[in-house]
């Protein structure tokens, strides 16, 4: 089977990063993410990122570049990283659905929360690509 992509936002603001808590599946419950989701046949990953952005956050946010890299998920997903910003007036970040938690992560709190294993590689690259928060 092809790859098929997941694409995960590193939404800076302030010089902090979010992080989303996931509340499902339940496997990944209590793990933190960069939130996002699969990309559907047709969509180009900016369109798929906003789109899963304002679906799980009811933000409106700015896709920027991509991270270089990517980072494997349970076959056939992959994990591919976009920075991105909310657009001035978006509404304020709040956990919509599959996430039951949110944190503004300021440079020395990153590591504080338990990421999703395949999103600790995906965060050290964004970080870097981003250099200081
Ligand atoms: N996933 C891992 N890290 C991430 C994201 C956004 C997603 N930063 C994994 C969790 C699921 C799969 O990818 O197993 C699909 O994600 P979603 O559509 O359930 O968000
Ligand atoms: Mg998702």
């Amino acid at each position: 089977m092809s790859e098929r992509i997941v694409v995960g936002a590193a939404l800076v603001e302030d010089g902090r990063l979010l992080a989303a808590r996931r509340s499902a599946p339940v496997e990944l419950a209590g793990r933190w993410e960069l939130p996002g989701g699969k990309v559907e046949p047709g969509e180009t990953a900016e369109a798929a990122l906003a789109r899963e952005l304002r679906e799980e956050l009811g933000v409106d946010a700015e896709v920027g570049g991509r991270v270089p890299g990517e980072w494997p998920l349970r076959a056939p997903y992959v994990l591919h990283v976009w920075t991105a910003r909310l657009r001035p007036g978006s509404a304020a970040p709040e956990p919509l659905q599959d996430h039951d938690a949110l944190r503004w992560l300021g440079p020395d709190e990153i590591w504080d929360v338990p990421w999703l294993d395949q999103d600790v590689p995906a965060v050290r690259q964004a970080l870097a690509h981003l250099g200081a928060l």
